[in-house]
């Protein structure tokens, strides 16, 4: 039987623009009709047919509600669209990195290889009928689609007319490994569901030692705990850590991926990753046994990543610049030394220190990963991070969990390479203390103030540009704040302009820069389903080394006073304290 074409009649959805990584809604949005097959043809028409046609597309994500039938409705419109393969995960599930590893590692058995996907995540956002869904496309490099790309498909979705899609195409079967073939009118259309976890766990064998590891994994000394918050992450950690690595099966939490993430928000911080941070002796109502000796956790498509030690937190600003300090020693991938570093502008300059003592190129571009693909690559970057528990390198194109935890076990394990057997390990806390010692600390907070109302959140950062072409009327608001609190040398809209292809990206974020290389940054988030989330980065650094260490929201206390009295935050949204505190 040759399946059919038909062509739908359609009008436009307002609102169908990208954000920071892709298009996130609630659910109760994505499942009106028209509205997802609106935004894959959209995705087709600004591709153009040239690209389309004979693709071999990977379609899965974090398994959240709603991807199931999601899936089942690209696979169609794909068909329709003169694809040539569909590439499916086992039962949809793909982390956002086996995605890219997939694009750029798979081959598949006729020798075929991926040029794009569809990402279906909402991230580290909730999901369930009353939450969120996301849809994300990705080029052949692995890496998110660039601005010019979501840009003109943002403009194919406002006068879009016509939809393609299979409709009498069986549904295909995602639980069970294989390839069901297809004839369409154009010839053969291909649907390969396999493995979600073997081209990756491959991909990380051939960047660690996995030998190191699991010595240090199997030392009695060195217990171990990951918590995948019910997301997708759990489809890996048991082939990894368990399988692979030899961790106990109990060191493994909430590993098994969950539509709803068992009712939690997937999003690994200290505020969310709530039974984690009990374990880890960092809640407020810890258990009564010694905690693991290191913990991670992941978001819902484990791209993120959160580090722990022993009653001991890593902000993501310091896991970066550390792992890049020690990657050539501790990671074999990186041996021959890296090509270049790179931060998102509001993540802590933990990193530039790092790279101005170890003389490596250093780029500081927007929020958002796909900034970091040219760079990689034009050969200009191997480790990059984003203060958002986002962390990563040059063997794919998208932040990595896993990876970014393998990393922070390679350097234990090297640090203790001779030492498993002595009295005491090399912590992840003196890991950290030992490279504030050398390098000096940036203390660093973020501040979400998460669905404020939009007109409200705009008027704020409308407020703050004009407030920004006087530094003295700034500083006279600093001073009345705090008078122990340096001067605004510089203030400013972050503007990047993309070294590799000259590409401009303006207005990424409103800075406020000190004499003393204080800063404070305002944004508004590009990833949120609903209302605005208004982002505040505040950052100090210290080499004073008696004043390292200290608690860092009493260190930076003064600058938060500055930062709300500056941005009038309780007037103009009605808040009086953050939603969430990182
Ligand atoms: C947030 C983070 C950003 C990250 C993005 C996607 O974006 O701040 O650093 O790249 O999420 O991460 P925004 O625009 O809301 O601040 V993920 O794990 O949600 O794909
Ligand atoms: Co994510």
């Amino acid at each position: 039987m040759v399946f059919k074409v038909s062509k739908v009649p359609t009008t436009p959805f307002d609102g169908q623009k990208p954000g920071t990584s892709g298009l996130r809604k609630k659910v109760k949005v994505f499942i009106q009709p028209h509205y997802l097959q609106n935004f894959v043809q959209s995705t087709f028409n600004a591709l153009t047919s040239e690209k389309v046609r004979g693709a071999t597309l990977v379609v899965s994500g974090d398994g959240r509600y709603y991807s199931k039938d999601a899936i089942q409705i690209i696979i169609k419109i794909s068909a329709a669209n003169g694809v040539r393969r569909v590439w499916v995960g086992q039962n949809g599930l793909l982390s956002t990195p086996a995605v890219s590893a997939v694009i750029r590692e798979r081959v598949g058995a006729d020798g075929s290889k991926a040029t794009g996907a569809f990402i279906l995540t909402a991230s580290h956002n909730p999901g369930g009928p009353n939450e969120d869904f996301g849809i994300k496309y990705n080029m052949e490099n692995g890496g998110p689609a660039p601005e010019a790309i979501t840009d003109k498909i943002f403009e194919t979705t406002k006068t879009i007319t016509e939809y393609l899609i299979a409709d009498d195409l069986p549904n295909v079967d995602i639980s069970a490994t294989g390839v069901s073939s297809f004839q369409g009118p154009e010839g053969q259309f291909d649907v390969d569901v396999f493995d979600s976890a073997i081209d990756y766990v491959k991909l990380m064998k051939s960047i660690f030692d996995f030998e190191l590891i699991s010595k240090l994994l199997s030392s009695p000394k060195f217990t171990f705990c990951y918590d995948a918050l019910h997301g997708v992450a759990g489809a890996y950690a048991n082939r990894i850590f368990v399988e692979e690595l030899g961790a106990q099966e109990s060191s493994l939490l909430n590993c098994v991926p969950k539509e709803d993430f068992g009712g939690g928000h997937p999003d690994p911080n200290l505020t969310y990753a709530k039974e984690l941070v009990a374990r880890m002796g960092l809640g407020k109502s810890n258990s009564e046994v010694e905690p693991p000796e290191f913990g991670a956790a992941a978001d819902g498509d484990a791209d993120r990543n959160m580090i722990l030690g022993k009653r001991f937190f890593v902000t993501p600003s310091d896991s970066v610049a550390i792992i890049a300090a020690n990657a050539v020693d501790a990671i074999p991938y990186f041996s021959s030394g890296l090509k270049g570093v790179a931060r998102s502008m509001p993540t802590s300059a933990a990193l530039d220190v790092v790279a101005k003592h170890l003389n490596l190129k250093f780029f500081e571009v927007p929020t958002g990963w796909k900034f970091f693909g040219n760079l990689m690559d034009a050969g200009l970057c191997s480790v990059c991070g984003e203060e958002s528990f986002g962390t990563g390198s040059d063997h794919i194109r998208e932040k990595d969990g896993i990876w970014a935890v393998l990393a922070w076990l390679s350097i234990l394990a090297y640090k203790n390479k001779d030492n498993l057997n002595g009295n005491k390990l090399v912590t992840v806390e003196d890991i950290v203390r030992q490279h504030w010692a050398s390098y000096g600390q940036h203390y660093y907070t973020r501040y979400d103030y998460e669905n404020v109302d939009a007109g409200a959140a705009k008027d704020l950062m409308a407020y703050l540009v004009k407030l920004q072409s006087s530094l003295d009327e700034i500083n006279t608001i600093v001073k009345g704040a705090r008078s122990d609190v340096s001067n605004v040398v510089n203030a400013d809209e972050f503007e990047y302009k993309d070294p590799v292809d000259g590409s401009i990206s303006k207005h990424q974020g409103i800075r406020f820069l000190f004499e003393d290389g204080s800063r404070l940054v305002f944004r508004l988030s590009g990833t949120g389903s609903e209302g605005a989330t208004i982002r505040l980065y505040i950052e100090q650094y210290e080499k004073d080394s008696s004043k390292i260490g200290r608690d860092s929201q009493e260190a930076l206390a003064p600058l938060v006073e500055v930062a709300l009295k500056l941005s009038k935050m309780q007037e103009f949204t009605g808040r009086s304290a953050p939603t969430v505190i990182t």
